[in-house]
């Protein structure tokens, strides 16, 4: 029998926003941020140690990965390998299951899940703290989606990579939700690791952007604290707007919004004025993020519905973390 290891992973969406590295190599961002873990989107991925083979191969909902593709899955397992004193090639299978109108492909679902397929195949037993530190080397915002509901991933000191992990801060039971309403759902133009680097290279905002995230961090974990909703949504539109600032202060300017970004803003500030708490956010994308009740997303939903067309409009409740699965349930 050959070693397999078979994992599910959510994806998370940030709060407060993770936006460039101090350490590009080692994935050790300029400042903590904090995320929520999403429950309708993720990513379950198997890994099969087979001596047999000469490379590592990649599937992607069954498709065949191409060389580059492919490279940094093979630099990602050999984390893992070096770890474990092994040199055995895998066959990595991956499942997206991300509603095709999303246009949310996620990097933190993918290597969350590989990260904990990979420790399942090999059996090195890493705990969740030190999984986090595995995943943040295949994409930061990875590190998250090893844990459910609200999330921080601790910037870390120097260039220590162990420094840098995830930790679970609430479970976020507290009648929380998110919708997505998807704008746009085409491959974005710029990566955002090149765009994070434009950033903090070119942008004169980019230093009042690390000191406000931090105190906008503090003032979010106070506000979880005190189960404080209003709060918490203020604060995550607050610091979505700023690093999207910051990102325009670059230069080329960068802007990854569209024209129905600002309709979908635009909606949510009108419908939060009709006395329902909803907060917008957004990513490296021209997707729109609601943050919101779950018990007002029925009504909300309806309200966006009269602008955008329902494929648009997907609502989700709060992810839980990583989960290993058995081979009963891999349906694939
Ligand atoms: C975040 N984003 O905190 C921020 C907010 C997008 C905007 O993390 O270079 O795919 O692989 O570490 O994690 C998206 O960037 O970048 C991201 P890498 P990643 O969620």
């Amino acid at each position: 029998m050959k070693p397999i290891g078979r994992c599910r992973a959510h994806t998370n969406i940030a709060l407060i926003k993770y936006w460039g590295k101090r350490n590009e190599e080692l994935f050790l961002p300029m400042n903590s941020s904090l995320s929520l873990t999403l429950d309708a989107f993720y990513t379950d991925t198997s890994v099969t140690l087979d001596d047999t083979l000469s490379s590592d191969i990649f599937y992607l909902d069954d498709v065949l990965q191409g060389d580059k593709e492919t490279l940094k899955i093979t630099n990602f397992l050999n984390l893992f390998r070096t770890a474990a004193n092994i040199e055995t090639k895998c066959l990595v299978k991956s499942y997206n299951h991300v509603p095709t109108a999303a246009g949310l492909a996620s990097s933190a679902s993918a290597f969350s899940a590989l990260a904990g397929a990979m420790n399942e195949a090999t059996g090195l037993n890493l705990d969740l703290k030190t999984l986090s530190t595995f995943a943040r080397q295949g994409s930061g915002s990875a590190t998250r989606s090893i844990y459910g509901g609200l999330v921080e991933w601790h910037m870390g000191e120097d260039d220590i990579s162990e420094s840098s992990y995830a930790i679970p801060v609430d479970d976020a039971t507290w009648d929380i939700g998110m919708i997505v309403i998807a704008v746009n759902t085409g491959q974005k133009k710029l990566s955002s690791r090149v765009g994070m680097k434009q950033t903090i290279e070119t942008s004169p905002f980019y230093s009042s952007w690390v000191e406000t995230a931090t105190s906008d961090l503090t003032k979010m974990k106070d506000a979880i604290k005190e189960k404080d909703f209003i709060t918490l949504g203020e604060l995550t539109e607050s610091n979505g707007m700023k690093m999207h600032a910051t990102m325009l202060g670059a230069f080329p300017p960068i802007s990854y919004w569209e024209p129905d970004s600002v309709k979908a803003i635009q909606a949510v500030k009108e419908i939060r004025e009709t006395g329902i708490p909803c907060y917008v956010t957004m990513d490296a994308g021209p997707n729109v993020k609601v943050l919101c009740r779950q018990s007002d997303m029925k009504q909300i939903e309806e309200k966006l519905l009269n602008q955008f067309k329902p494929e648009q409009v997907i609502p989700t409740k709060v992810g839980s973390g990583i989960k290993v699965l058995s081979d009963s349930q891999w349906n694939y």
